[in-house]
């Protein structure tokens, strides 16, 4: 039976409230058998409307579903536990993401496996780490850990594929951004830990020349903000704060 990797999120009401009651709404389900959890973590907010400090997680199920009947599932929690609450427009008491399914590569319109930015959020990585270091990225042919190593270095070196974003070269980015190396790919001998795709640059993706590329043309925001929020997520350092 295929094995599902679900990221779990929130930064809104009671987190651990809303995961435990998620949890115990898919033990219900007959199709569904509830594999393993991480602990908590408490992750710095990617984006630039994201609101506060989030508290993240992640666990793994195993289920015959297709991959659609299962995200129809998780949306249906998600509007359950979201219905609880009153304010309107604030952050979100949960979410619930899709990471992996096994080595399954999904490009459809509703669903994208594995989730496009699994592979590079800190907030991912981590808690994935403690329930499946030996999970493969099935583009990208790495595991989880070795992914997690390529983003380790200091200063960690990114190069973009077509120019850089006007405003990477201002003092207060080169400031924030102090342990990173943002490189225009014509630049010549640099060996990047990644790439990123920030707008339709004519390239092949999602891999380029065996280096894994963040595709960020669907995120919100201008090149910058998408480079912005990229960085925030791989540099963040998240904090366990709690089994689960
Ligand atoms: N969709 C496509 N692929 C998937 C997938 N693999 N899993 C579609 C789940 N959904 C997928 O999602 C929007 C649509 O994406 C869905 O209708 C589904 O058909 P959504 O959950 O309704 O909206 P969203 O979550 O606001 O958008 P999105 O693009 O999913 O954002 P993310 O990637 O979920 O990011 N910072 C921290 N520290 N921790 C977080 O958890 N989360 C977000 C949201 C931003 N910043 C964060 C965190
Ligand atoms: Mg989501």
């Amino acid at each position: 039976m295929p094995l599902f990797y679900i990221g779990i999120g929130a930064n809104f009401g009671e987190p651990q409230a809303a995961f435990d009651l998620a949890w115990r709404l898919l033990a219900q389900h007959p199709q569904i058998e509830l594999q393993k959890r991480s602990g908590l973590y408490s992750t710095s907010p990617v984006g630039q409307h994201a609101g506060g400090t989030f508290t993240n997680g992640v666990f793994s199920l195993q289920s015959d579903l297709s991959p659609l009947s299962l995200l129809d599932i998780l949306q249906e929690i998600e509007t359950e536990i979201g219905r609880t609450r009153t304010i309107r427009w604030g952050p979100r008491p949960i979410d619930l993401d899709l990471l992996y399914i096994d080595q399954l590569i999904l490009n459809e319109v509703r669903l994208t496996v594995p989730h496009p930015a699994a592979w590079y959020r800190k907030f991912v990585v981590d808690p994935l780490i403690e329930i499946a270091p030996d999970l493969r990225h099935p583009v990208f042919q790495e595991s989880v850990v070795q992914l997690r190593d390529r983003l380790s270095p200091r200063p960690l070196t990114v190069a973009t594929l077509g120019p850089l974003p006007d405003k990477t070269r201002a003092a207060d980015f080169r400031q924030r951004f102090s342990n990173v190396e943002v490189v225009d790919e014509t630049n010549p001998g640099t060996l990047p830990a990644v790439y990123v795709r920030l707008n339709d640059a004519d390239v092949q993706v999602p891999t380029w020349k065996g280096v894994p590329v963040a595709d960020l043309t669907q995120s919100p925001g201008d090149a910058f903000q998408r480079l912005t929020d990229f960085l925030v997520a791989v540099l963040d350092s998240p904090i366990r704060i709690a089994n689960w």
